[in-house]
């Protein structure tokens, strides 16, 4: 778009002689003047043979259009309807006229979809401008799929605040049943779990008291672009709140393994599990085998107490079920993290778990470190993958996971991907055939359109 004043201001640069510059600004205002600032109802493509200045004054006659520019921009055109007529009547209109190729809304564009949540440039994992590569590519991801309220993503942790301003949207709502009546009205078994549950306390309220759990969940999916906070991987998610670790952030495997069953049997696709500890549980094998038969995929930390799981299974990360994701954690310089788990065959693949920058208790927010922050950022992947592809199995996404890691080759023999998440290349070139079945999707609703 053309200002006049920004011409004004930029002639006396190049411009030797007054009147050759007021001629200029006199030509291009003609050419391209803006008559109205911001969105048009509808930009109107005209065919080829009707692209003249009679046309251009004609639709604007016949239709009480009013021109975003004083002029044709080749064959398009920006408009705003009158407002007495509702928006679809004049749509109708203007697609019956002969004259006119295409009518499109006018769409809203941002910076390669950089959010305005003010504490984003402090998101080093999810976009980093001065070291690029250790990030996870999370903007670029963002200009193919952000994600949906379809997507159920259970956080089996402290609970979480479920009040928070910047999480608040984003939680999932259990459509079946009526809070505060005291009845189980969806008949789950659960009387008014309306977020979740708190199988740590055995009641209806997950609320964190804590702060992991809220810390996880604005990781996963923290609302976007709302100029507040922190961007979540998913801008776009539901989020169960699954209450099974006290508010001092321990808790009993009877209450993790009752939350997974409660995940599973309310619709969750993927589970984080940002903790771990005790030993093997034949119990804790039952709930993930079920998981893994209703195609829930289980994402666990590896880890902090510098080990090799390989050596020292660490549960439920070193769980073998291939629905079991281990994900262990790199720093600021994608190098392993200092107090990180890792294991060639036992961990699966590396995501940013340093001076993570996340969602916390009283609608505040703070840096937090450990694996617990790694393994939120590859949960969130995998929901945004669901979102992107929802008719895939469980296991195309954890291979789509797998094989798009960025290979980090000083870290080779500690992963069996031998690589960190990226994001972008994940949803870019995991799914190949959803990829081209969308591709020809839209190609016949265009020409559908075009009818
Ligand atoms: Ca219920
Ligand atoms: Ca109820
Ligand atoms: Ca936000």
């Amino acid at each position: 778009m053309w200002r006049k004043k920004e011409i004004v201001v930029a002639l006396p640069v190049n411009m030797k002689n007054g009147c050759i510059a007021f001629f200029f600004i006199v030509a291009l205002s003609v050419c391209a003047a803006a008559q109205f600032e911001g969105h048009a109802d509808f930009i109107l493509t005209l065919k080829n043979a009707c692209r003249t200045d009679k046309t251009f004054i004609d639709l604007q006659d016949q239709y009480h259009l009013k021109p975003k520019f004083t002029r044709l921009l080749h064959g398009c055109m920006p408009v705003r309807c009158p407002p007495e007529i509702s928006r679809s009547t004049v749509r109708r209109l203007l697609e019956s006229d002969s004259r006119i190729a295409w009518v499109e809304p006018d769409y809203r564009i941002s910076v390669a979809g950089m959010p305005d949540d003010p504490y984003f440039p402090r998101q080093w994992s999810l976009y980093n401008r001065v070291n690029t590569g250790v990030d996870i590519r999370a903007v670029e991801a963002w200009g193919l799929h952000r994600g949906t309220k379809r997507i159920i993503l259970a956080v089996i942790d402290t609970g979480i605040d479920y009040l928070h301003p910047d999480l608040a949207a984003n939680l999932w709502r259990n459509p079946g049943e009526i809070p505060g009546n005291n009845r189980d009205d969806d008949d789950n078994g659960f009387i008014d779990d309306l977020y979740g549950w708190s199988f740590a306390e055995g009641n209806a309220d997950p609320i964190d008291r804590f702060y992991h759990g809220t810390h996880v969940a604005g990781i996963i999916g923290a609302v976007a672009n709302n100029g507040r906070g922190i961007a979540g991987i998913m801008h776009s998610v539901s989020i169960m709140a699954v209450k099974g670790l006290g508010d001092s952030g321990f808790g009993w495997s009877s209450s993790l393994i009752a939350g997974i069953y409660y995940a599973v049997d309310n619709g969750a696709r993927i589970i984080n599990a940002s903790w771990g500890g005790g030993g093997r549980m034949e119990a804790m094998i039952d709930a993930l085998a079920y998981a893994e038969s209703r195609g829930v995929i289980f994402v666990a930390a590896a880890g902090n107490y510098r080990r090799d799981n390989d050596v020292s299974p660490f549960y439920p990360a070193s769980y073998e079920g291939s629905n079991v994701v281990s994900v262990a954690a790199t720093d600021t310089k994608d190098s392993l993290a200092w107090f990180s788990h890792w294991g060639r065959e036992s961990v699966d693949l590396f995501a940013p778990g340093v001076d993570i920058f996340s969602t916390v208790l009283r609608g505040d927010y703070a840096p937090e470190t450990g694996t617990s922050m790694a393994a939120p950022h590859v949960a969130g992947a995998l929901g945004l993958l669901a979102s992107f592809a929802p008719s895939l199995d469980w296991r195309e996404y954890v291979d789509a996971l797998y094989t798009t890691v960025r290979p980090l080759p000083w870290l080779q023999g500690t992963c069996a991907t031998g690589g960190k998440l990226d994001l972008y290349r994940c949803l870019r070139e995991g799914v190949p055939r959803v990829r081209a079945l969308q591709a020809a999707v839209m190609y016949l609703s265009g020409i559908l359109d075009k009818k």
